[in-house]
């Protein structure tokens, strides 16, 4: 148990800068000049450039192993909370304003967009099968992948 805690706040050190990076950088293009880029530099496993629907799926499910602490395949109430901190630190580490913030994206990855039987904790299931979801939020386009494409503001 405690060591299961341990890995989950060195997962969510290295979410920092992988997969939450891209909950707080968001369509805001992040300070490359390349629209997105934060985000695809956190899904994108193949680094091809593109995230498909896969590869959410497998980034969230490495999210949902780091967070669920007792490896019950449920994010339980108690266990969202370390989840809920490490996408706000990493919010506040990039000087997002959490208050202001309304990215759909991270909106998406809440315990009650999750939940999708409402027994107040999320399966692995449950948070694989909203990958859609959320892939299909950030595919703005909807051509398939996200690319850099999808954060260009119009
Ligand atoms: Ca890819
Ligand atoms: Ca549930
Ligand atoms: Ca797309």
């Amino acid at each position: 148990m405690k060591t299961k805690i341990i890995s989950a706040l060195i997962i969510s050190t290295l979410l920092a800068t992988s997969a939450s990076s891209a909950l707080a950088a968001g369509g805001q293009g992040g300070g490359s000049g390349v629209p997105g880029q934060n985000f695809i530099n956190s899904w994108d496993v193949n680094e091809d450039g593109r995230v498909t629907l896969e590869e959410i799926k497998e980034k969230r499910d490495e999210v949902f192993y780091s967070f669920d602490s007792n490896e019950d395949n449920y994010i339980s109430a108690e266990e969202y909370v370390y989840f809920d901190e490490a996408r706000a630190n990493d919010m506040a580490s990039k000087g997002v304003n959490a208050a202001n913030y309304q990215n759909k994206g991270a909106n998406l990855m809440t315990l009650e967009a999750n939940d999708i039987d409402g027994d107040g904790r999320v399966s692995r299931e449950e948070f694989i099968e909203k990958a859609a979801s959320f892939f299909a939020a950030k595919d703005t386009n909807s051509d398939g992948v996200i690319t850099s494409e999808d954060f260009k503001r119009y």
